[in-house]
């Protein structure tokens, strides 16, 4: 075995939150594709969900996005989710999907419109409070496709307002996740679109806001690692939205793009004390639009997994040492070794010693599940995108 004792054991503490709504319909702004056995209602997401976690051992919990998973009772929602072998997680709001937020949101000049969405945050602290969520998540749609269209200083000016109330509301354990994204569907300025914005709008709420980095939201070449390490160092990382993209939001499984850049961002989660640590969620802000949605979500999962282990591989004492005494090959050597490990063997081996599934994927495959929801569910709804 390749992986030392000590790694397994942190292997073990990994927990990867999946969100609900990669089970449902999507697709892009052309063309939605729907799935035979897609879920019909909030609970069958759940039930998909749990599958992933029955068979990696690594999802144990669902992010919700409201509306989309509105339930008359969420205390309904919550014991299906336990009945299952899993929680609720995160509450992902949505002020993207209304004609009353063309121009803004919490940020909008209309006082009108910003009570508007700050009460809809308030709707989702309330149902934080009945299905037992820690976090908030927002990422806002907020911006303005023309120079001149708004001013910007303004708007951030309200949009700090616009938290702040919500941010009153959060009990004693839950915290507020500010999600930003450098462009789309605001074109000219987004009024969250880079860590830096959204790690001053946190800053100045108050110990329970924090940054949410989603790996797609950054443009072309952006050295992301560097700012994993720069928010765990101001304390301020709060969760990561993993996907990967070649072009922009493409929402693809995480470690398809590229494999290295998701082993870079570990390596410094690692680093940083963020790894295993409650304080920094891992989270899936994936859709599968033409790939089946419970096997897409367990590829994923078994990525992060894969890559952690190899982050973990690094021998951070030879590591120390060479970067001490500047020897630059040596330094680069010792992290690329661990990249280049494959662990796949040693991780079936691990899985199979713990009553899980030495291949997740094959067994999913093999235990009938997906044809049983081929089969019995009809009239699938979509995840809320691209209709
Ligand atoms: C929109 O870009 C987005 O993909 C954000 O990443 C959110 O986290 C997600 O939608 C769900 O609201
Ligand atoms: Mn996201
Ligand atoms: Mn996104």
């Amino acid at each position: 075995m390749t992986i030392p004792s000590a790694t397994l054991d942190l292997l073990s503490q990994q927990a990867i939150e999946l969100p609900s709504w990669a089970f449902g319909n999507s697709g892009t702004r052309f063309k939605v594709f729907g799935q035979a056995g897609v879920p019909r209602d909030p609970f069958e997401k759940i039930s998909d969900a749990a599958q992933v976690h029955k068979h990696t051992g690594l999802a144990p919990s669902v992010a919700l996005h409201i509306p989309w998973d509105k339930v008359p009772s969420y205390s309904d929602l919550r014991r299906h989710a336990e009945d299952n072998g899993v929680k609720l997680g995160t509450v992902n709001s949505n002020t993207f999907q209304d004609d009353d937020y063309k121009l803004g949101s919490v940020t909008h000049s209309d006082p009108r419109i910003r009570q508007k969405a700050i009460d809809h945050h308030l709707e989702c602290i309330d149902i934080m409070n009945e299905t037992g969520s820690r976090d908030l998540k927002i990422w806002l749609a907020d911006g303005t496709n023309y120079p001149g269209q708004d001013d910007m200083r303004s708007r951030q000016d309200r949009l700090h307002d616009s938290l702040s109330a919500i941010y009153e509301r959060l009990g004693e354990h839950q915290r507020l996740v500010l999600e930003y994204k450098f462009f789309e569907p605001a074109f000219y300025h987004t009024d969250v679109p880079d860590w830096g914005t959204s790690y001053a709008q946190v800053s100045a709420l108050g110990d329970k806001a924090v940054v949410c980095l989603d790996t797609g939201h950054h443009a072309p070449g952006t050295n992301i690692e560097f700012i994993v390490m720069q928010l765990l160092r101001l304390g301020k990382l709060g969760s990561f939205d993993f996907n990967s993209r070649f072009y922009a939001d493409d929402d693809l499984i995480v470690g398809a793009a590229d494999p290295f850049q998701l082993f870079r961002i570990i390596l410094e989660v690692v680093r940083g004390g963020g790894y295993a640590n409650p304080d920094v969620a891992f989270m899936l802000d994936q859709c599968h639009n033409i790939e089946k949605k419970v096997p897409g979500q367990i590829r994923s999962v078994l990525n992060v997994q894969e890559m952690t282990a190899r982050a973990l591989l690094v021998d951070r004492d030879a590591l120390g040492a060479a970067q001490a005494s500047g020897d630059v090959l040596a330094a680069n050597g010792i992290v690329m070794d661990a990249f280049y490990t494959d662990v796949r063997g040693d991780l079936a081996d691990w899985r199979e010693s713990r009553g899980l599934p030495a291949d997740p994927m094959s067994a999913y495959a093999a235990s009938g599940y997906q044809q049983r929801i081929e089969q019995e569910r009809v009239g699938g709804t979509q995840a809320g995108w691209g209709a």
